[in-house]
């Protein structure tokens, strides 16, 4: 495989953008070699630079729900930009997004729209914090959500790959506040609310994080932090950036059934385009500004091409969408899985329908200390003899992969065929 043009374009980026990317995991750090350049995408599949093509289980990190180049999308984006690329004042288009977000996510009445995750998580702690008059947060080993001075603690995603665990610019001050449990074990939760309960403002969880490898939650983890959230008069949010409108219509929540007081969404929301949003309860969002004291604000929040882009995607998401998408990628997860074994090498699979890991370790994954004692090595050979045969993972062993609706039977069993070939490699 030829990746010339995007050797040379890392080389030049490094001159002018500080490592050569505008995201740290893209850099390929934590795989070794060069990052792909690519220049576009149709369905499941993305084309680079050298004019290679490859099927994606990135996603754009989850929005393309539809795979890329989705008509309905394009068109509504294509349609708007005529119109308007923004007011900096209320469209319509904003009220048709809270009216379909507060119709799928079971615990949201009113919801915010803001750019990012690391906004939406950034605000809803804000709000948290200024509901309660409470400064401490709770947060775990290995969930990313955005970087935001108080949630670079312990994080996952870029700062694990890159093994940064507490970033330097980070203030003692705002760190001392942000206590840390270990994912999956709700007594180490009950433990520190012993201790601090009364001064928790809230803890804060991806319910089923994608930022360490794709991990979800033990039977009853959810509904432990429910009850002891409400016991203390904390607030408990589900950060959904990535699981929001991809594991079912409402989310995480509607899958396991678990209410929370805020929720911060993004990605499919915005079909591709930057967004974010926090939701949740009606008589804790009127405490945002303007009814409220707590501020937060932003002159792009509610872009309508953004607003255009994600009403599509939400609308095409229909029923039958999610029992396909899940049908998938349990037919991609225990695809990998039987091509392992045919090579005795250990794996185990984690998925939730429209995400999944691989992890090279012979045991369950269920915490964070469990991904770390994965055999990154083997991940790193795993990775680029699949992108040699034209298959593009996360460049990383502490992410998910995203599956679409564009992944069908014949794309996943090319994708199966690349796997056996590349384990039969890994023996070598
Ligand atoms: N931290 C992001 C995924 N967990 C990666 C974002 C990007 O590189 O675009």
């Amino acid at each position: 495989m030829n990746l010339d043009q995007s050797a040379a374009l890392i080389e030049r980026a490094a001159r002018t953008i500080p490592g050569g990317v505008n995201s740290p995991v893209r850099a390929f750090k934590g795989v070794g070699g060069n990052p792909v350049f690519f220049t576009s995408g149709e369905g499941a599949r993305l084309r680079d630079v050298d004019g290679n093509e490859y099927i994606d289980y990135v996603g754009s990190w989850g929005p393309m729900l539809q795979g890329h180049g989705f008509r309905p999308v394009v068109d509504a984006v294509r349609a708007q930009a005529v119109e308007s690329i923004g007011f900096g004042a209320p469209t319509q288009l904003e009220v048709e997004m809270a009216e379909a977000v507060v119709e799928r996510v079971p615990s949201i009445e009113k919801v915010r729209m803001v750019n990012s995750g690391t906004e939406a998580t950034m605000s809803a702690i804000r709000l948290a914090r200024g509901a309660t008059g409470r400064d401490r947060i709770l947060k775990f080993e290995g969930c990313y959500h955005g970087h935001s001075d108080s949630l670079l603690v312990k994080a996952g995603s870029g700062v694990l790959t890159l093994g940064i665990p507490n970033s330097p610019g980070v203030p003692e001050a705002i760190a001392s506040n942000t206590l840390t449990a270990p994912f999956n074990d709700i007594d180490a939760v009950r433990a520190i609310f012993a201790e601090y309960g009364d001064s928790i403002a809230c803890v804060i969880l991806e319910p089923i994080p994608g930022n360490m490898g794709c991990v979800p939650p033990r039977a009853g983890f959810l509904e432990g932090l429910r009850e002891v959230t409400a016991d203390a008069g904390s607030m408990l949010i589900f950060d959904e950036v990535m699981s929001g409108f991809r594991v079912a219509p409402g989310g995480a929540q509607e899958l396991y059934g678990i209410a929370p007081d805020l929720t911060t969404l993004g990605k499919v929301i915005g079909g591709g385009l930057p967004v974010g949003a926090f939701g949740g309860k009606a008589d804790i969002m009127d405490q945002i500004a303007p009814d409220g004291a707590v501020y937060q604000a932003g002159t792009l929040s509610g872009n309508p091409l953004a607003m255009a882009a994600g009403l599509e995607m939400l609308r095409s998401l229909d029923a039958p969408f999610y029992d396909t998408l899940a049908q998938r990628t349990t037919r991609l997860v225990d695809g990998l899985a039987n091509a392992a074994a045919e090579t005795n090498i250990p794996v185990s699979t984690n998925s939730v329908p429209g995400m999944f890991s691989l992890f090279f370790t012979s045991g369950p994954v269920e915490t964070f200390a469990d991904v770390s004692a994965c055999d990154v090595d083997r991940f790193k050979r795993f990775f680029h003899g699949m992108l040699s045969r034209g298959v593009y993972l996360a460049p990383s062993a502490f992410e998910a992969g995203f599956l679409s609706g564009a992944h069908d039977e014949s794309v996943i069993d090319e994708t199966l065929a690349a796997a056996r070939a590349t384990f039969a490699e890994l023996l070598t």
